[in-house]
Formats: C-alpha cells, sequence, structure tokens
C-alpha cells in the first residue's frame, strides 16, 4: 500500500470545506489507492472549531477506507507540518461596508501569516491550491511569503471557471463536455476573466466554426461564465460550494496525475509570456504531467483577446499594488 500523503485544508468547518473533505477522504483528489492524513484548519473561536468536531464526527460516520487520520488545527503552524498538499480555502468574506482595499488586507493577513507558516514548517515540495478570494492575489501573497519553497507550486483555483466554460459551450454546440479540448480561461478569478474558446475543438473540429456566432460569445457567453458566481448566490442565497469543492478536487486531482495532454485552466506564477509580467498569478492553459504543469506557449493572441487579456491583468495589478506595503 502507498504511505500516506498530509493534506492541509483552512476553512474546513465551511460551505466548501462541507463539500470538499469527504471527497478527498474518498479518494477523488489523490486517487483511489492514496491514503491521507488531514490536517484540518480553522480560526480558533470556539465556535469553528466545535463545527469542524462536528463535520470530523462525520467523516469518522463514513468510515472511509483511505483517511488514514485527521487532526483539528487552530494554527497554521502545526496544521502545515510535513504537509505535502495546502488546499487553502479559509478567507475573510466581504462584510457590510466594507471597502475591497479593506477586504484585501484583511486577506493579506491571513496569507502573509500561512504563507510564513508553509515556509516554515511545510515539506520543501508542498503544492498549494488557493480558493479563497481574491484567490490569485492571495496565492501571490503567499508565495512571496514563502521564498524557500519553490515559487511555481503557488497556485490559484481557475478551475470552476473552466468548469463553467465548458458545460456552457458543451449546452451550446451540443456536444459532451468530456470531449472538449483545448480551453482556456485567462487572467484574474473575478467577472474579469476571459474564457477563451478560440482553440477549443471536438476530435479536431473547432468549436468556434460549429458554433460560428460572435455575438453569442461577446453578449452571451463571456457574461454568462463571468457572473455565474453572482447568479448562484441570486439563486441559492449562498455562494458556489459544491461545484467549487469539485474544481478543487480537479485541479489537484490532474496536478497530481496527470492529464494525458488535455489542457486545463491553473492560475500559475507567469514566466513572463503572454505580456504577463513575472510572478503574477493568472490563468493560463496548462498540461500536467509526472506531478508538474507546463504551461501551453506560443497561441495567438488576436487584438480582441489582448485587450481582454490585458483587462484582467490590470486589475491584478491593482490589487498587487493594494497589498504591496505588506509584503
Ligand atoms: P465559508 O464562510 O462558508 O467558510 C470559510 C471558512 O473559513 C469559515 O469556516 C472560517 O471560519 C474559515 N476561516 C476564515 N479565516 C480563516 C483562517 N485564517 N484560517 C483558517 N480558516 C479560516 O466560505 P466558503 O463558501 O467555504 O468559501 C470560502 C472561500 O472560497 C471564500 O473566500 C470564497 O470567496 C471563495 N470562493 C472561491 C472560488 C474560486 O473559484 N476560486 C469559488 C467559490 C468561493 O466563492
Amino acid at each position: 500500500a502507498k504511505a500516506p500523503l498530509n493534506v492541509a485544508i483552512t476553512g474546513a468547518a465551511g460551505q466548501i470545506g462541507y463539500s470538499l473533505l469527504f471527497r478527498i477522504a474518498n479518494g477523488d483528489m489523490l486517487g483511489k489507492d492514496q491514503p491521507v492524513n488531514l490536517h484540518l484548519l480553522e480560526i480558533p473561536d470556539e465556535k469553528a472549531q466545535n463545527a469542524l468536531k462536528g463535520v470530523m464526527m462525520e467523516l469518522d460516520d463514513c468510515a472511509f477506507p483511505l483517511l488514514n487520520s485527521m487532526s483539528a488545527h487552530g494554527d497554521a503552524m502545526t496544521a502545515f507540518k510535513d504537509i505535502d498538499y495546502a488546499v487553502l480555502v479559509g478567507a475573510r468574506p466581504r462584510g457590510p461596508g466594507m471597502e475591497r482595499k479593506d477586504l484585501l488586507q484583511a486577506n493579506a493577513k491571513i496569507f502573509t501569516a500561512q504563507g510564513k507558516a508553509l515556509n516554515a514548517v511545510a515539506k520543501r515540495t508542498v503544492k498549494t491550491l488557493v480558493v479563497g478570494n481574491p484567490a490569485n492575489t492571495n496565492a501571490y501573497i503567499a508565495m512571496k511569503s514563502a521564498p524557500d519553497l519553490p515559487a511555481k507550486n503557488f497556485t490559484a483555483m481557475l478551475r470552476l471557471d473552466h468548469n463553467r466554460a465548458l458545460s456552457q459551450l458543451a449546452a451550446k454546440a451540443n456536444i459532451a463536455v468530456a470531449d472538449i479540448e483545448k480551453l482556456v480561461v485567462w487572467g484574474n478569478h473575478s467577472p474579469t476573466m476571459y474564457p477563451d474558446y478560440r482553440f477549443a475543438n471536438v476530435a479536431g473540429k473547432s468549436i468556434k466554426e460549429m458554433i460560428n456566432d460572435e455575438e453569442w460569445n461577446k453578449t452571451v457567453f463571456l457574461p454568462t461564465v463571468g457572473k455565474r458566481g453572482g447568479a448562484i448566490i441570486e439563486a441559492r442565497g449562498l455562494s458556489s460550494a459544491a461545484s467549487a469543492a469539485n474544481a478543487a478536487i480537479d485541479h489537484i486531482h490532474d496536478w497530481h496525475l496527470g492529464t494525458n495532454g488535455k489542457w486545463v485552466t491553473m492560475g500559475i506564477p507567469s514566466d513572463g509570456s503572454y505580456g504577463i509580467p513575472e510572478g503574477i498569478i493568472y490563468g493560463v492553459p496548462v498540461t500536467c504531467e509526472n506531478g508538474e504543469y507546463q504551461m501551453i506557449q506560443g497561441l495567438e493572441i488576436d487584438a480582441y483577446s489582448r485587450e481582454r487579456m490585458d483587462f484582467t491583468l490590470n486589475e491584478l495589478l491593482e490589487e498587487k499594488a493594494g497589498v504591496q506595503d505588506l509584503l
């Protein structure tokens, strides 16, 4: 049998946590033959820690064969000890009357502390996925706070946007989601992102040509994918949780086990290509193999795409400027 991997999840008693933990313990993320030790982090607050205990009781009650052990933590320095994977979900939500700048700063404090803890106690090979918003900038902050760890191992979640775009395209072109290749979502996990199906195809057949409707792209597809999070809040009264957990599972699953040549979207530190300044955590197409992602290089960027890619980049640069004093 394989040795267990240590996986830390923050915000473990939250909404996304409630959908995420059970699937990780079931082997959906790291493989059906891979035992896990779950390190669950919540704020030290008694209510949150009690809620976490309740979730752990339910995990016990599932008797998952792959769940080797679990532990509850109120401090990142113990939660992140020797971990192989970190899924950083917990973040400060926007409170009533809170300015964007305040939200950025509150989260910058959390992700500075968590980056430092990763730097101090996690395995040197730890791979990190940031889900908590603003996800790209939080990942940037954690990366900058962990100078002894490889920068490439800090990523942000664009996979929910990618999956949302897949499902909209499949419905429009009457094709199966599983058959869609080469979809891209560029930029920030925010309504400014740019889902781009110019390269997408089904068995080599161009989806852009199949749909052949630029008007639909600009007036339906882009806003539907971009504002999907808001539409779900409006309908459900709560933000996306099961679909967000599912996207986190997909992201780490593919990073760990590979994509067999399929393109997926990950927010990764830029290497400077496509005009994205080095280090900015930006959604790009990648393939994964042997536990490493490889960015797809050399795609043609037309004028409209350039404009959209710069728009979402500028938002990231503004977010970065808003937290620069803390780094
Ligand atoms: P919840 O408020 O239900 O849960 C968050 C949990 O995190 C709470 O239990 C809280 O106590 C805990 N927490 C807060 N600060 C913490 C810290 N410093 N250390 C450990 N735990 C901490 O939110 P939920 O719906 O689960 O969403 C979590 C985050 O995901 C939010 O920031 C949300 O905006 C973000 N999302 C990101 C998505 C993405 O695609 N990247 C999509 C879904 C989601 O909106």
